[in-house]
């Protein structure tokens, strides 16, 4: 079986990164862990993305050079991983030789295939972006369509890239493949814009005496490549695909690219189109998210209102924030960020059902057997089993579609019976009356469905998972691979030891 490749975008270095960016790599771990735990073998990249002139104009801001500010930024990104637990195989700099090496190779390929010339451009340039746009879209936007800045209008000779020889080929591949890009709603507003308008070819140089970041142009040492054709080709450069075609031959295509709407079309037109031209396969799947905003605004560098998620760790913890990323809103559309839904969400659903079922059954085994919980055999109380089928046979189904709260929904659906299970047996009353027997099946019954649920619960919050394994006394290692094979009921022995409180309540004035 071939792995499973999953990317994100390379992030841009002009700044640290912020909730936005955490966003993105939370939901492509989550994924990543999901396919590990089912038994895949995973290769997941991301990086940063570290040419063009804003990166240029954000080092001389801070009186650095150039070089050793990337260093330090690409630093700062690859430490919020590390704390997000964020479990990626390769991180890919565009400033590396062996990416600037396929940039060069491919540019000569796509040259001599006939797909690159040169000829005069004019257009309307936005800096912050990197972007150009067509005059109908500055003028609809009244400025840049993405950042709403004043755009410029530049005209030089530039290298251009045949966009529009493969625009009627890429309307077909969409419309052949429905399920190229998701969600269904980018999908037909990735068709309807190709129906809608004629692709003007793809400017892919910049000449060194405007922009000097950059890798050199192979073709003409005048100029350097278009920091967006240089960073798209990271997909294929950190798979390998110049220096071990082995491992490019098991990676390639993508399973799927993540990324959020605002650069759907760098990845949906531009990326496929270059993909054609070097006669390599399509990905399977380009997932475009939304944005997460505060009010009416998306959180950005450019509109200056980032939350950080450092800061954030600091008070909910790296799996509420996990948490609440992944249940809040559904992967494809819009999320409000506010304090006030952090706290809903993680002091509902972490603290009073999550958190407070596995200490209140931790601290009953404890308090009646000891710790030691054991059953020769098996009762599944009634009530468990429709939660426990609906999770066998469609939590997969879930998390391959990148329904994420969809998959949460059902594991909480469990919990809570769980808890119910709790207040309707009244253990207190069994414990008093002395119906041992039917007190430890209880609660063998209830670790079992712990166990089961941390399972479940390890791509979105590892470390939560983890944690209650070890209050099991079960080694993780049953999360190393194929565990979902392995989450039916089954008898056994628990020897339990609590800990503290899974999810402390998180008071109001901690946003102060
Ligand atoms: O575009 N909500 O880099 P970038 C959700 N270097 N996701 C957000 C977000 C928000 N408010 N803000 C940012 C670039 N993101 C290029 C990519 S890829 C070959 C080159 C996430 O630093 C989201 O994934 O501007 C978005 O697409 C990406 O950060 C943009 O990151």
């Amino acid at each position: 079986m071939s792995d499973f490749y999953l990317t994100t975008p390379l992030y841009y270095v002009n700044a640290s990164p912020h909730i936005g960016h955490a966003y993105t790599n939370v939901i492509s771990d989550c994924m990543a862990r999901f396919r590990r735990l089912n038994g895949e073998s995973v290769f997941f990249l991301t990086g940063t993305d570290e040419h063009g002139e804003k990166i240029k104009k954000a080092a001389e801001d801070c009186n650095e050079d150039v070089e050793k500010f990337v260093e330090e930024k690409a630093q700062t990104f690859k430490s919020l991983w590390k704390q997000l637990n964020i479990s990626y195989d390769f991180f890919i700099r565009t400033t590396e030789k062996s990416h600037v090496d396929v940039v060069s190779k491919v540019i000569k390929t796509v040259y001599d295939k006939g797909d690159i010339y040169k000829s005069k451009y004019r257009g309307f340039y936005c800096l912050p972006c990197e972007s150009f746009w067509t005059e109908s879209q500055v003028k609809e936007a009244a400025g840049c369509p993405d950042c709403k800045r004043d755009v410029e209008i530049i005209e030089e000779d530039n290298y251009f890239f045949k966009l529009s020889k493969y625009q009627e080929w890429l309307l077909e591949y969409l419309k052949n493949n429905p399920g190229f890009v998701k969600p269904k709603t980018r999908y037909n507003e990735v068709v309807s814009f190709l129906e809608r308008n004629t692709l003007e070819d793809l400017c892919i140089s910049r000449p060194k005496k405007r922009l000097g970041w950059g890798i050199d142009f192979p073709l003409d040492n005048n100029y350097v490549v278009y920091v967006w054709f240089d960073a798209l080709i990271n997909y294929i450069s950190g798979a390998g695909y110049l220096s071990d075609s082995d491992k490019f031959n098991s990676l390639w295509p993508v399973d799927i690219h993540f990324m959020a709407k605002d650069i759907l079309r760098h990845h949906a037109i531009f990326w496929p189109i270059m993909l054609k031209a070097l006669e390599l396969e399509m990905p399977r799947v380009i997932f475009a998210h939304g944005w997460w905003k505060i009010g009416e605004d998306k959180i950005s560098k450019s509109r200056g209102n980032i939350v950080n998620p450092l800061e954030l760790i600091k008070t909910i913890g790296v799996d509420g924030l996990r948490y609440f990323l992944l249940r809040e809103v559904p992967v494809g559309v819009d999320g409000n960020f506010s304090w006030s839904a952090i706290i809903n969400r993680l002091n509902s659903d972490l603290a009073n059902d999550l958190g407070n079922l596995v200490y209140r059954t931790l601290n009953m085994a404890e308090k009646y057997f000891k710790g030691v919980v054991q059953v020769k055999e098996l009762h599944i109380p009634e009530r468990f089993k429709p939660h426990l089928d609906c999770l066998q046979n469609d939590y997969a189904a879930s998390m391959e579609e990148v329904d994420f709260s969809s998959a949460l929904d059902k594991i909480w659906k469990f919990i809570n019976i769980m808890n119910k299970h709790v207040e309707d047996t009244k253990p207190w009353i069994l414990w008093k009356e002395k119906k041992l027997d039917e007190l430890n099946s209880f609660l063998f019954s209830l670790l079992e469905g712990i166990r089961i649920t941390a399972i479940y619960i390890y791509p979105f919050m590892p470390s939560t998972s983890e944690a209650i394994l070890r209050q099991l006394g079960i080694d993780n290692d049953v999360l190393s691979s194929n565990a979902l094979k392995d989450v039916a009921f089954r008898i056994g022995k628990f020897r339990v030891k609590k800990e503290e409180p899974l999810f402390p309540r998180i008071e109001s004035e901690s946003s102060d």
